[in-house]
């Protein structure tokens, strides 16, 4: 049923596409990113197909020659975002882009938009993506687990698009900010300062930043020389899904050739999301490679198991009952972060505020493993959200303020695809 809600979603990716892609928001973000763009095309394709396929084709014009999809592709120079593509200085061409990636959801949406009207046109622009997924994928298995244990790691707290997660903290906390060049943020600019990162923590991104640039974004020396290493569940899980759903896409395609190299990501990975387990926290977390502590609590990721397949019954037992937990104390599901941990903090981006995206990945794995209760309550929940505040960027898990940035596109193509 077409409500009003809808039309001002499919309104704000309309406004949002510059011709062929679509950035998140006017302003704040006005380039285009990574995984924005892959939620993007999701709501594209529930009323333009090939506007859809087009978002992700000009996604992967992004991509680097050693396979890396970089997270945001500077197309064009924008002076109201910090830092741009002269403080990122990479090569790639035409354009310039950042230097690490985001987390992959890619596969995943492609073999959406493949099974929902599988024609041999589709057949033709999924089979042209595939080896860019497939190279993707094998940047993160060679470079981003380099000990082979499984486990996907980050250079940055950027890479995993959950920008200042309390779990960063104790990484961060290590990074040495005294070489930091001097800077001016230009977030701040567009929304308010409470809501946003501090400014201790741009300092360290910058300092991590730098140690990118210093080596040239060489892949290896990249991770040997970044002070931040940490294993994300988050990535880690959504890799592995993603790599389940490219295993299906090479079926249905006939790529025969791609299966024994995915089906050996996939093992590894299910052994690297089992060391994320936390047996005092009773969740998958983060673990700080450099230091080996673990994360201090739950994250939204920690319900991202059931997405990736992933836990035994009794983790996925202690899942539903930090779920419930929160479902709780909380007016509104899934936090970013747990509400009964001291670092919550219920506006402050990554640090508690609810994502439309997360929910959808956490609904969407709730409803598979046949949790249809959970997942209904995560939907209603996002659909409360947009109705209370419209389409902002994140919301206040205690009281549903929308933050941030306002019209956008995730949000909207979220709320199309799955939420309305
Ligand atoms: C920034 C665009 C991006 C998201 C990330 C989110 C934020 C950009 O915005 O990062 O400048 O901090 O953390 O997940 O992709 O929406």
């Amino acid at each position: 049923m077409a409500s009003s809600l809808d039309t001002v979603a499919h309104d704000i990716l309309i406004g949002n596409d510059l011709g062929g892609y679509t950035i998140p928001t006017k302003g704040l973000y006005p380039y285009q990113w990574n995984w924005d763009s892959v939620f993007v095309a999701l709501g594209f394709a529930t009323f333009d197909l090939n506007r859809a396929w087009r978002e992700l084709e000009t996604l992967f014009e992004g991509q680097w020659t050693d396979g890396m999809l970089p997270h945001i592709l500077f197309r064009k120079n924008d002076p109201g975002y910090f830092p741009g593509p002269d403080v990122w200085k990479t090569t790639h061409e035409p354009f310039p882009t950042s230097g690490h990636s985001q987390p992959p959801v890619a596969a995943i949406v492609v073999r959406d938009l493949y099974e929902q009207s599988p024609t041999p046109e589709n057949a033709a622009r999924a089979k042209a993506l595939f080896p860019k997924l497939m190279a993707w994928h094998r940047w993160w298995a060679t470079y981003r687990d380099p000990s082979g244990e499984g486990s996907v790691a980050i250079i940055h707290p950027w890479e995993s698009g959950r920008d200042n997660l309390p779990d960063w903290d104790e990484p961060l906390s290590l990074v040495d900010t005294s070489g930091i060049e001097a800077y001016e943020r230009k977030d701040t600019t567009h929304v308010d300062a409470s809501v946003r990162p501090r400014k201790l923590d741009y300092d360290r991104y910058m300092a991590i930043l730098q140690s990118g640039r210093a080596v040239g974004w060489d892949p290896v020396k990249v991770v040997e020389n970044s002070p931040f290493l940490v294993a994300d569940p988050a990535i880690t899980m959504i890799l592995l899904r993603a790599n389940r759903d490219l295993l299906a896409l090479a079926a249905s395609l006939g790529i025969d050739e791609a299966k024994a190299e995915i089906e050996g990501w996939i093992a590894r990975l299910e052994k690297g999301a089992a060391s994320l387990w936390n047996e005092e926290v009773q969740a998958f977390t983060t673990k700080n490679l450099r230091s080996g502590v673990r994360g201090a609590g739950v994250s939204s990721a920690a319900f991202l198991a059931p997405f990736a397949g992933v836990g035994t019954p009794d983790q996925l037992a202690a899942m539903r009952a930090h779920f419930d937990r929160i479902a709780a104390k909380a007016t509104f599901t899934v936090p970013s972060y747990d509400p009964d941990y001291p670092g919550f903090e219920p506006m402050r981006y990554w640090r508690g505020p609810i994502w439309a995206v997360v929910n959808y990945m956490i609904a969407r794995g709730l409803a598979e493993s046949g949790d249809a209760e959970r997942s209904e309550r995560v939907r209603a929940d996002t659909e409360r959200l947009v109705a209370l505040s419209g389409f902002a960027e994140y919301f206040s898990p205690i009281d549903g303020t929308g933050a941030g940035g306002r019209s956008f596109s995730w949000t909207a193509a979220v709320w199309l695809a799955w939420v309305s």
